[in-house]
């Protein structure tokens, strides 16, 4: 028999610190069972066994019982006590991360759950760990006090502005997992949902290694997708306006000239370079140092992917 009796009522049990907080529910729930029991039982029973019948009795008065007195506080603050430490012993252990976690930074706007990978990827309403690895959140919010519900890990935080707060897990259960908001945001409030896919050690290389997309994405998309989660379009546009660098629309094969006198042809080896080192070749009319360096931050794929992108903007 499964020792989860509340297990049907109860979101899925997505990790071990999950099953502990469901014992420890099981453990109050049965006892108030237990006492609810006890006490309407006996109180039926006395109202039945003493109702009045007839002409009133002479009934002899009690006023203390020091045996029972004593009986009934102390047996009821044990179990406080167990309560009260199995509590604390879980807390505890859920508030501190191991060492070895991975630390994934989550950000709350209204009304969105926006996550970063410590390699830079980033994406948008849904995020993915490996399986039996401890999980930590390193959350804020861009705007008010959002709250992050994971159900099945048996996890809540709230996010707030001007502030860290962290959550950790440490995930048992391959697949999807759902993210709720549970703090009152506003209009969006109900929508703000993420989902969490839990996947195999070698499916999740594969899922980071694709910068957050799963490995049959064609590269245009994925370009598309990078454009905008590491922040490109927030000084290139592809409309043709000029914003705080050149437009990517119609860059590819465009001849660029340089400050200092040369020209350049936009094709493969000028995009890598302009993304890993800005300032070698800067545009005339633009200025040196204000496009960052992606060193580090964009792999191999990543780039082709982004070129592919180029491409398609004519
Ligand atoms: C903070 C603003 C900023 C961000 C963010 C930024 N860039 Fe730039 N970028 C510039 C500026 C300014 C220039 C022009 C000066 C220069 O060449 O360094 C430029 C130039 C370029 C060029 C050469 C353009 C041309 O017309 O010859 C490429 C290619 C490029 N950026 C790609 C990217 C990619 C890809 C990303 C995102 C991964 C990105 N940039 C993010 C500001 C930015
Ligand atoms: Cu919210």
């Amino acid at each position: 028999m499964n020792m989860f009796l509340l297990a049907p009522f109860m979101p899925l049990q997505g990790s071990e610190y999950a099953k502990s907080v469901d014992l420890l529910y099981e453990f109050i729930f049965w006892l108030g069972v237990v006492f609810f029991i006890g006490i309407v039982g006996s109180m039926a029973y006395f109202v039945f066994k003493y109702k009045r019948v007839g002409e009133p009795r002479n009934i002899p008065q009690f006023s203390h019982n020091f045996a029972l007195e004593v009986t009934w506080s102390v047996i009821p603050l044990i179990i406080v006590i167990v309560i009260f430490f199995w509590g604390f012993d879980s807390y505890m252990s859920n508030r501190i991360a191991p060492n070895d976690s991975l630390e994934i930074k989550v950000y709350a706007k209204k009304w969105q759950w926006e996550f970063e990978y410590p390699d830079g990827t980033r994406t948008l309403g849904e995020f993915h760990v490996p399986k039996d690895k401890p999980v930590k959140l390193i959350m804020s919010s861009d705007d008010v006090i959002h709250s992050f519900f994971l159900p099945t890990m048996r996890q809540k935080m709230d996010v707030l502005p001007g502030r860290y707060t962290t959550l950790w897990f440490q995930p048992t259960v391959e697949g999807k997992h759902q993210v709720f908001c549970t703090e009152y945001c506003g209009d969006g409030h109900s929508e703000m949902m993420a989902e969490l896919t839990v996947d195999s050690q070698d499916k999740y290389k594969e899922w980071i290694e694709n910068g957050g997309l799963d490995k049959d994405t064609p590269l245009d998309q994925l370009g598309a997708r990078l454009y905008k989660s590491r922040n490109c379009n927030t000084c290139h546009s592809i409309d043709g306006t000029r914003i705080q660098g050149p437009t990517f629309k119609g860059i590819w094969g465009r001849t660029e000239r340089i400050t200092g006198g040369t020209t350049v042809v936009v094709d493969e080896n000028y995009v890598r370079e302009s993304v890993m080192d800005p300032n070698a070749k800067v545009v005339e009319g633009y200025e040196r140092g204000v496009m960052p360096t992606y060193k580090g931050l964009l792999k191999d794929r990543e780039v082709n992917a982004i070129i592919e992108y180029m491409k398609t903007l004519k």
